[in-house]
């Protein structure tokens, strides 16, 4: 079922009218109501009124992490600050947080958009929605709520975690649509199997995952594991949330709602639009948020856009699934992380070197699992082990509540971990996904 389909099956030419109508408006608010903005545009000796195609969004300066950290909290808020009714947040750069900031019109906006994702994965109103992406600051849980909601389907909010009680729930309560991390999928088909319950025989027969990176193997063995179609579904904070792009039935490429998120595929060096088909990093232009709109945002994340026709009748541009991000932000257990604030954090501890190494597995249940190798200074590694004791689990702790992941503390002697000539290399991803 296409959700809305007088906006996910426009023709070209109304989709393009739409757009460009949504991005004037945009500059020009972005202009009046926001300095970052307008001094941007002054700098390139821009006024809003020099839009007058879609083509000219290229003459429009881009947005990075770095602007979003320098603006942190509220720099970038283009409405009242009373209008904002929500916020959610995730990891920058160094630690500073990512803010969304939503007022009532864009939470509708995200519930509309989450509720397109559910039904491009063929859910109605009939759904049971078994929700366990992580309810908080994070996207994920809210959005997916919002969008089971404005579907009419029944949403259980169960948050990410205690699998023993999602089994019990999925049993009980018949769930029919599973949203989650796909390493959390895979985690609980391991769990299921090992208390003996046969997910295939289950209701639950749709999951929508996303967060993370994933690939076709995957999809096939989550696919196997609980007989159920699995839908690859996109977004991040800076734009929404989940609901930017998801997989319809063909399973052939993300639509790109784009009537709300105006995509671009830039080259990552010069910052010059590619063509569709060619991969690229992708750039997002915000074109109905209220509260903090964003102007051709690097999102960092690499793909290409297709426009041919797709099965399904969307008319949406669609984008490939990932194949990485141009910058070095791991994504463990769904969660964010940069090595820079490892390093931040590191730097804090009295008695370590800022040589480290980050080691991450995914373990045999399918969940990321992160050593971190910490070069101790000399004088603390000669002294008691259980002051080094101490050290280490002083790190696993600091790490705990900086990245709100676990992390295993390694810590090894002066000069062991391997120097570089040049970029030195701080992460060794052993995940194959
Ligand atoms: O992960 C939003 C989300 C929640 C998407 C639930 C899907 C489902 P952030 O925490 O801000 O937001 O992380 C955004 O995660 O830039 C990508 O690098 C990565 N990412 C998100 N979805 C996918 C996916 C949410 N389907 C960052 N495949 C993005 C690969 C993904 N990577």
């Amino acid at each position: 079922m296409i959700f809305n389909p007088e906006y996910e099956s426009m023709d070209e030419a109304a989709r393009k009218k739409l757009q460009l109508a949504r991005l004037k408006n945009l500059v020009e608010t972005l202009y009046e109501a926001v300095p970052f903005y307008r001094q941007r545009f002054d700098e390139k000796g821009l006024k809003p009124r020099d839009i007058h195609s879609l083509e000219d969004i290229a003459l429009l300066p881009f947005t990075t992490k770095d602007d979003l950290r320098d603006t942190f909290p509220y720099g970038l808020l283009a409405c009242p600050q009373a209008e904002i009714e929500e916020i959610h947040m995730s990891s920058g750069t160094t630690g500073v947080p990512v803010v969304d900031a939503y007022t009532n019109k864009d939470l509708e906006i995200w519930g509309e958009a989450m509720a397109r994702t559910l039904a491009g994965a063929g859910g109605s109103r009939n759904d049971t929605v078994q929700n366990c992406y992580g309810y908080g600051l994070f996207t994920g849980g809210l959005g997916a709520h919002y969008g089971a909601k404005k579907l009419g389907a029944n949403v259980i909010p169960m948050s990410a975690g205690n699998t023993e009680r999602q089994l019990m729930v999925m049993q009980s309560f018949g769930s029919t649509i599973l949203t989650c991390t796909p390493s959390y999928a895979l985690f609980m088909a391991e769990e299921a199997e090992e208390a003996g319950i046969d997910l295939k025989k289950l209701p639950v027969n749709k999951g929508c995952f996303g967060a993370e990176p994933w690939s076709e193997n995957m999809r096939q063995e989550i696919e196997e594991r609980y007989g159920m179609n699995a839908y690859d579904i996109y977004g991040l904070t800076e734009i929404i949330g989940p609901g930017v792009a998801f997989e319809c039935e063909a399973k052939n490429g993300l639509h790109i709602n784009e009537d709300l998120f105006y995509p671009e595929i830039i080259d990552p060096e010069t910052g010059a639009p590619l063509p569709d088909g060619e991969k690229g990093e992708l750039v997002f232009t915000t074109l109905t948020k209220e509260g903090t709109p964003l102007l051709r945002y690097r999102t960092r994340d690499v793909t290409f856009l297709r426009r041919d026709h797709c099965s399904c009748g969307r008319t949406t541009v669609r984008m490939n699934r990932l194949f990485g991000r141009t910058d070095d932000m791991l994504i463990i257990r769904g969660v964010n992380v940069f090595p820079s604030q490892i390093e931040q954090a590191l730097i804090e501890i009295e008695g370590t070197d800022p040589h480290y190494l980050i080691i991450v597995n995914r373990g045999p249940a399918h969940l990321d699992e992160v050593e971190l190798q910490v070069e101790v200074k000399k004088e603390v590694f000669s002294d008691e082990t259980r002051n080094l004791e101490e050290l280490r689990r002083k790190i696993e702790n600091v790490m705990k509540s900086k990245l709100m992941i676990g992390v295993k503390v390694k810590l090894v002697e002066p000069k062991t971990i391997e120097r570089s000539m040049g970029k030195s290399k701080r992460v060794v991803d052993n995940r194959k996904i």
